[in-house]
């Protein structure tokens, strides 16, 4: 067949893929609507084919525990969590394409193939290993980044990682390594060449710098009599493969590996256009992944986009700590849109973000209840005035602010978005709805309507126009950050369907809306963005 015929590749966003130890929390649905977001912005707003892949990280010994913990047997145990997960990513509306568990038999079987793969070109080798190892973190720790804690309520002292704080145990034991070193070159290469690689950018100068200094071989199976819950080594029944080793394949085989064929890799997303990780496992993305993937030769993600936390009271928000909001919870008091508002309005790509229910109300309030919902009430429900007339005339001329930002607002939001910076997205959006609100109070169409004269006519539709105009074009651009809201939105407007893609978004581009598509119902006009309930507590 010829080049002609081949497809184009999607856009492939990926979202860490959970520990099912316990129950997901805001940070997890942060991840996954970044994610989101990022598709969306993709698929409804510039056509594009996009897949977007969330799951859930199910092997290995922090999972052994927790089910044995709980008396349950692993399956059975990852089984019940990877539901909530799964729960979480619907209620939140993450269109994902596929939800993969590392339960899976195809990820099973991608993960051995790649351990095949690895082997064949004699990038393993056995050997004794010693050293520190956090079953929470799942990682080892060299010696210098180890040190002596105190429980500040028990008093236990133990043994932690500098880095993550979390309790280590010293390990001996006999198994595989994965010859990372003979990489490093190759890494530290790519880096250079690439040093947009991770966004934010100031996160890649530790991983470069861990590559220079701190690389060493790494340790990618553990004895089957101690961690028996993962994937085994093939022709080795006596080592389970190291649960990060079978966690980050999942990227691949949810692209098809190893069933890819040549050339035609494509089809199923790979190279991934983005993995979207939290700031814990940077290491883990930027520096072992791409080193098993530059040991197959295989393409590398085109972008990390690496995130800061949520905390509580300023402690990281974390399953271990319990000190965490129950996304479930939220959403069912609020509905889905108002909390992936909140999180990408206010959520830390950058720093980390304090999670607060009060802070969350407020934003609310002024931003959607007393900013779009106030602006669409204005417009849409004044009987002083015919909007589909208005809108068929589109006048236009006097007004000039806040017409600048309006008419820029697109290319600004679609740079933030290529910046993979929904975050700044999201505000420049806010703050022209916000602008406009002003003006129409400045204005107030519904004093001039009130006139005697054809100026003060004219200069009122001017401002209704541009007000509708503003909305119009901030609901299109908020269509993924709020999938239902900014529906219902360019809904009451009356903007057609098919009206609501990027190039849509021209200044008074479409003349044909004004009349609401389908009608709220007697008493619901005012139901876009209802005060929220007040009485939650986080
Ligand atoms: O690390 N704020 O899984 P995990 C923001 N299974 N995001 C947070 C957060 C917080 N307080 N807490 C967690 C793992 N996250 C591995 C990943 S990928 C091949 C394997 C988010 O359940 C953030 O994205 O501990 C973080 O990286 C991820 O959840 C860790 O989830």
């Amino acid at each position: 067949s010829s080049t002609t015929d081949l497809p184009t590749k999607p856009y492939y966003v990926t979202t860490p893929i959970f520990y099912v130890n316990a129950a997901p929390h805001i940070g997890h649905m942060y991840s996954m609507t970044l994610a989101d977001v990022l598709k969306r912005y993709q698929s409804v707003l510039h056509s594009r084919p996009a897949i977007l892949l969330t799951g859930t990280d199910e092997h290995g010994m922090k999972i052994q525990q927790a089910a044995s913990n709980k008396d349950m047997h692993p399956k059975q145990f990852c089984d019940e969590t990877a539901e909530q997960f799964k729960e979480l990513a619907s209620t939140a509306q993450i269109s994902y394409n596929r939800f993969i568990r590392t339960t899976d038999t195809d990820h099973i079987q991608a993960v051995e193939h790649f351990w095949f793969l690895l082997q064949e070109k004699g990038l393993i080798y056995e050997s004794k290993h010693e050293g520190w190892y956090s079953v929470s973190d799942e990682a080892f720790y060299p010696e210098s980044q180890i040190e002596k804690k105190m429980d500040a309520f028990t008093g236990e002292v133990f043994m932690a990682s500098v880095e993550s704080g979390s309790k280590v145990e010293w390990v001996e034991e006999r198994n595989y390594h994965f010859r990372m070193t003979a990489l490093r070159e190759r890494l530290l290469g790519f880096y250079g060449e690439n040093p947009e690689w991770v966004v934010p950018a100031k996160r890649m100068g530790d991983v470069v710098d861990w590559v220079r200094n701190h690389l060493t071989d790494l340790s990618i199976s553990r004895p089957a009599s101690r961690l028996s819950w993962g994937v085994r080594v093939p022709g080795d029944a006596s080592q389970t493969i190291y649960v990060w080793v079978d966690a980050l394949i999942n990227y691949i085989t949810a692209a098809g590996f190893p069933n890819w064929q040549p050339g035609r890799r494509e089809v199923g997303g790979w190279p991934a256009d983005v993995h979207v990780i939290g700031k814990d496992i940077v290491r883990f993305h930027c520096v072992y992944w791409p080193a098993l993937l530059l040991a197959l030769d295989l393409p590398m993600p085109k972008k990390v986009l690496t995130h800061a936390h949520w905390t509580m009271n300023r402690t990281k928000m974390s399953k271990s700590l319990g000190n965490v909001v129950n996304p479930m919870y939220v959403m069912n008091v609020h509905g889905a849109d108002v909390l992936r508002f909140y999180l990408m309005f206010e959520g830390g790509i950058g720093n980390d973000a304090d999670y607060n229910n009060d802070n969350l109300l407020v934003k609310h309030k002024k931003y959607l209840q007393g900013g779009v919902g106030n602006l669409v009430s204005r417009i849409t429900r004044s009987k002083l005035w015919n909007l589909k007339e208005i809108i068929s005339r589109s006048p236009r001329g006097r007004i000039e602010f806040p017409e600048d930002n309006l008419a820029t607002l697109p290319a600004i939001v679609d740079k933030h978005m290529e910046n993979l910076d929904p975050v700044s997205a999201l505000r420049a959006i806010m703050e022209v709805a916000t602008q406009a609100n002003a003006l129409l109070s400045e204005i107030e169409p519904w004093r001039l309507k009130k006139s005697t004269t054809r100026e003060d006519h004219d200069l009122a539709d001017e401002m209704v126009c541009l007000a509708a105009e503003s909305l119009r074009v901030c609901g299109i651009l908020l269509q993924p950050f709020l999938p239902t809201k900014a529906d219902q939105l360019l809904d009451m407007l009356g903007v057609l369907p098919e009206n609501r893609t990027f190039k849509n978004t021209e200044l008074f581009s479409d003349t044909s809306y004004g009349v609401p598509i389908a009608n709220p119902g007697k008493g619901r006009e005012d139901s876009l963005f209802p005060a929220l309930y007040q009485g939650l507590q986080a």
